[in-house]
């Protein structure tokens, strides 16, 4: 049986010296361990003169010289010392057997009703420390305490170590990294599950931050981007460009024979018959030109964020590649390129023959730059 046994740091605290003759001042206790003087909550039950110290009226009065510390981070904590929020001073804190009689004092409990401390593991990104307080000798629940979060493509620090959006390589003093949505389509394939975005992306806004790309769900995808900016952004995650026939490859699903990058799931059709019953579907589709609106009706053809359409997907044997067919085009390396380069897969303004697969009437120069070209990543080795 461990109890603590707190001793002040502070040789200048005189006034909390009292019953003890000691190598230096400590809190004032009886035998027992006890603290002394009437029970407070605060310093205002103490007035005049006095001050609440850990849950017990004490006759000094601390001035702002005498607070060393608000947080552990200004104790040496080497030495076994933290910090005492209520008092301000500099404990030291040691593991001693229950019974044994201190030097010159009592054996105090763990903590003092009322006494508050900080809780939680780190103050760092998107984390932040929370408070708690004894009560029936022992610390109860870390209020406020926002405890780290696995990595995600965000630009923020969710696991709490210092690194924003730290990949595989670097992951930092928390395990945790970007795990990019990617799906391995054959042994020498892998691809983004969804259209490239920025990592400032979200559900309504593209972003401005071109520090890396993601492949992430609920993201606007990064449009108004050219060619050879959509090389330079796979190369932040090491991984390139798709190439046309990669890009054919995972669109035409599992079986290799699908038209679109579709997959109904309520058995009404597969992914060859998306055109026959696209009236009824258009909304779970995927997503292209509305041609349900009334005449003279505003223009409803619109970037979504990535994934948006449940069942706009290619089927591949170890995961779902989402909006190769719509939403945005997507450049794509193809023979000719970089001076013509094969734009794939239609967008939101285009017919459903426009997103198929294998449409390709699309080929742009290196410098076109449109709100409805997007791109996606791919690699050769396992990103
Ligand atoms: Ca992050
Ligand atoms: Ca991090
Ligand atoms: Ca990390
Ligand atoms: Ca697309």
């Amino acid at each position: 049986m461990k109890q603590l046994r707190l001793e002040v740091l502070l040789l200048a605290l005189a006034p909390f010296a009292a019953g003890c003759g000691c190598g230096g001042p400590r809190i004032d206790v009886d035998d027992a361990g006890n603290n002394v003087g009437p029970t407070c909550t605060d310093d205002a039950q103490c007035a005049p003169s006095g001050r609440c110290v850990m849950g017990h009226c004490q006759d000094v009065a601390l001035t702002d010289a005498m607070v060393l510390c608000a947080t552990n981070a200004e104790c040496d904590a080497d030495a076994g010392f933290v910090c005492l929020p209520s008092t301000g001073q500099c404990i030291h804190m040691e593991p001693v057997d229950a019974g044994e009689e201190p030097d010159g004092g009592g054996v105090l409990p763990a903590c003092f009703d009322g006494e508050p401390r900080s809780c939680g593991t780190s103050k760092f990104g998107e984390c932040r420390l929370g408070t708690q307080t004894c009560g029936d000798g022992g610390f109860g629940s870390c209020s406020g305490v926002v405890n780290p979060l696995d990595e995600v493509c965000n630009l923020r620090d969710d696991d709490c170590d210092g690194l924003v959006d730290e990949p595989k390589t670097m992951p930092g003093s928390n395990p945790s990294y970007v795990q990019d949505a990617i799906v391995k389509v054959s042994d020498n394939l892998w691809i983004y599950a969804y259209e490239a975005s920025r990592p400032d992306a979200d559900a309504t806004k593209q972003g401005i931050v071109n520090a890396r790309t993601c492949s992430r769900a609920g993201a606007l995808p990064w449009t108004n981007v050219t060619y050879n900016e959509a090389v330079s952004a796979c190369g932040t995650v090491g991984m390139t460009l798709c190439e046309l026939n990669d890009w054919l490859g995972a669109c035409h699903g599992k079986s290799g024979s699908c038209n679109w990058s579709f997959t109904p799931t309520d058995g009404g059709g597969d992914c060859n018959s998306y055109s026959d019953d696209a009236n009824g579907r258009r909304s779970t589709g995927c997503n292209g030109h509305d041609v349900t609106q009334t005449p003279g009706s505003p223009d409803t053809d619109a970037l979504k964020p990535a994934g948006s359409k449940p069942e706009c997907y290619a089927d591949l044997n170890e995961g779902n590649v989402f909006d190769l067919s719509g939403n945005a085009k997507e450049w794509t390396v193809g023979p000719n390129s970089p001076g013509e380069n094969p734009l794939r897969g239609g967008s939101y303004n285009n017919s459903p023959n426009g997103l198929t697969c294998n449409f390709d009437f699309s080929v742009a120069g290196p410098d076109l730059r449109l709100p409805n070209v997007g791109f996606r990543c791919c690699s050769h080795n396992e990103p």
